[in-house]
């Protein structure tokens, strides 16, 4: 794509506190060299005084330590297997976490993987999307952070507090398993962000994952010592459960909870990356109607105080704006499947000019028009062209902008995952960045935002139409992508998911690719397609240097159309093979096809190539 590297000036928010001005820097363009921005560990926000005193004991449940006022208990576990977190975080079914100490051992581990100087005493932020579980697993972390000496917890109200609202608290814990449903029989799910807000990278999850299977050899060494420290413990303060439900500060001796807003820090940053006032005169025309869906998911808790009180949309264009611990029997992932009620909404006759749904945290997000989907592909392409004029944030232009590998052919700079991302953001590489998987985002944080990308939309849509007069037509969500493939040429883009497929076919079909894409050469013929090359997708992180290997294989056709297979990392059941179909069409004449039948061959050759049929069992995709 045209947008892969222009990066002209840049700024940066200097930290996440109220944001008077948005700091500028000189002009920096890619390559030179620039200071990161500062990280601010999650757990150093504020300073706590020391006060744990380490102490020794053999009485079961051994105390090991006592900070001021409290009893820290150490509870005896054994390693559990299988605590490898995927592309975002461990995500199991909520019966495998309430299993004994599986949750316990997982935030132990953590613990242990990190230098103490990060914790000890510190600000730990704990947050979540209000599923199922959530309230249980908040009083176990709290708890294990006090044994472990973490100074304070700041949690969300009732648990609550987005993932874009807790990667701009500059990080810590969100109990969330995204988009995947919640409730006894579904899923729960585990993230930790780390540093500047960013999901933690590899090399602290892979120590997470080895401590938790590493509780043997600390027993081993302990066997030579005594009875009680052969066994593994896990450091849990004894005090109540906190209450979530009040905002206000809870004491235990050295050790405080305080429960926050989720809201209020998070719409300040918000309003100084955006002009509100812009955004405001387009939701207040008579003439443009907008409705947000937040599928009983965790932005219920953020549209009524952004969209209603903020910027005068009315109550009722706010749908499923509750939060529920099972999202209303719902499934709640943004996109045409499952936020089908939304689309029905925008397909149908007189409907609204916009609509946006957001998924279980908040990081995902639909953007619709009247009768309208703008792909995810698509939307980061045309908030990354509109941006400096209608963003504030990005009124000096953007730095740099990247998609996951499977998103588009043009880029091929991050493997999937926003992870790989936030070390270009602190580098100060990267403004805008963007998903297929309905992602989308800037560097205001280190995680994709769902209301930003909204509030993007917004504001696009309200600076094409600031000066059009009541009763004038207004330019419509279609006409800003149309414009945008008449200018750009168009993506057509498909992804083809197959879920809870038994992962020994699936793995047997990846390694089957592996094997055809090694063998192939430049100038191999598939059918009408000629290869330009195929391989499995390395990515090596331009700013420190670590590598990741097998994201995905691709074959890349003479004429750009690829081909992606990858399995997914964030299910919590079986492997889901995810097939991404791609082909550029720079005729504007072909344009408004619907994009299956413009892969049609495409997408026919994706599955006989891959033998999908046969290793997986299945006839058709789960879904799209
Ligand atoms: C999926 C998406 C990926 C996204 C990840 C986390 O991963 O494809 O683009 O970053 O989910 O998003 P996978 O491995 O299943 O393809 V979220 O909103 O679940 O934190
Ligand atoms: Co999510």
């Amino acid at each position: 794509m045209a947008f892969s590297s222009s990066m002209i000036n840049s700024f940066i928010l200097s930290s996440f506190k109220p944001q008077q001005s948005i700091l500028s820097f000189p002009s920096i363009s890619y390559g030179d060299s620039f200071k990161p921005r500062k990280p601010l560990l999650p757990f150093r926000i504020r300073s706590v005084p020391t006060l744990i005193r380490a102490t020794s004991s053999s009485s079961f449940p051994a105390t090991i330590a006592e900070p001021e006022g409290i009893k820290i208990n150490s509870i005896p576990s054994k390693p559990i297997k299988g605590q490898k977190t995927g592309t975002s975080g461990l995500r199991k079914k909520v019966k495998v976490f309430m299993q004994e100490n599986y949750l316990a051992n997982w935030i132990q581990a953590l613990f242990n993987s990190l230098p103490p100087e990060d914790y000890k005493n510190g600000v730990l932020v704990l947050g979540g999307d209000g599923r199922y579980f959530n309230r249980e697993a908040a009083q176990i972390i709290i708890k294990i952070a006090a044994g472990n000496g973490v100074g304070k917890i700041l949690v969300g109200q009732e648990g609550i507090l987005s993932t874009p609202a807790v990667s701009a608290a500059n990080g810590g814990f969100i109990m969330s398993a995204s988009h995947n449903p919640g409730g006894p029989e579904y899923d729960w799910g585990i993230k930790f962000n780390y540093s500047s807000g960013q999901p933690a990278p590899e090399s602290i999850t892979d120590k997470i994952y080895g401590n938790t299977l590493s509780f043997n050899e600390i027993s081993i060494i302990g066997l030579r010592y005594s009875a009680f420290m052969q066994i593994s413990e896990i450091k849990i303060a004894d005090i109540p459960d906190v209450d979530l439900s009040k905002t206000g500060v809870t004491k235990f001796g050295s050790f405080s909870v305080e429960v926050i807003d989720p809201v209020s820090d998070y719409l300040e940053l918000l309003e100084s990356v955006f002009d509100f006032q812009l955004i405001r005169s387009l939701i207040s025309r008579p003439d443009f109607r907008f409705t947000f869906d937040a599928m009983h998911a965790v932005t219920g808790a953020y549209a009524k105080p952004m969209f209603v009180d903020k910027l005068g949309a009315s109550p009722d264009s706010i749908a499923n704006g509750i939060p529920l611990e099972d999202f209303g029997h719902g499934h709640p992932d943004p996109n045409l499947t499952y936020a089908k009620d939304l689309v029905n909404i925008l397909y149908a006759e007189n409907g609204p000019d916009f609509g946006a749904a957001s998924d279980g945290d908040g990081d995902r997000n639909m953007i619709l028009g009247r009768r309208f989907f703008v792909t995810p592909s698509d939307s980061v392409a045309v908030i990354a062209a509109n941006a400096r004029e209608a963003i504030p944030y990005f009124k000096d232009g953007v730095k740099g902008l990247a998609r996951s590998m499977p998103t588009s052919g043009a880029l091929d700079r991050v493997p999937t995952g926003w992870k790989f991302f936030g070390n270009l953001m602190d580098a100060g590489k990267l403004s805008v960045c963007g998903e297929e998987s309905f992602g989308t985002g800037s560097d205001h944080i280190r995680e994709k935002d769902g209301i930003w990308a909204v509030l993007a939309w917004l504001s696009i849509i309200a600076h094409r139409n600031k000066d059009k007069k009541a009763g004038e037509k207004l330019i419509s969500v279609a006409d800003v992508v149309k414009e945008h493939w008449a200018t750009y040429g168009r993506n057509f883009f498909s992804r083809y998911d197959y879920e809870e497929c038994e992962s020994e076919g699936a793995n047997k079909m990846v390694a089957y690719l592996r094997e055809t894409a090694s063998k192939s050469k430049t100038g191999d013929k598939y059918g009408s397609y000629v290869l330009q090359f195929a391989d499995d997708f390395t990515y090596t992180d331009p700013v420190d240097g670590s590598v990741v290997s097998k994201q995905g294989v691709r074959f890349v056709f003479s004429d750009g159309s690829r081909i992606i297979y990858r399995l997914s990392g964030t299910g919590s059941a079986g492997a889901t093979v995810r097939v991404y179909i791609e082909q550029f069409e720079p005729d504007a004449s072909k344009h408004d096809l619907d994009a299956q039948v413009a892969l049609k061959p495409l997408i026919d050759l994706a599955l006989s190539l891959s033998k999908l049929k046969d290793f997986t069992g299945r006839e058709k995709p789960t879904e799209y």
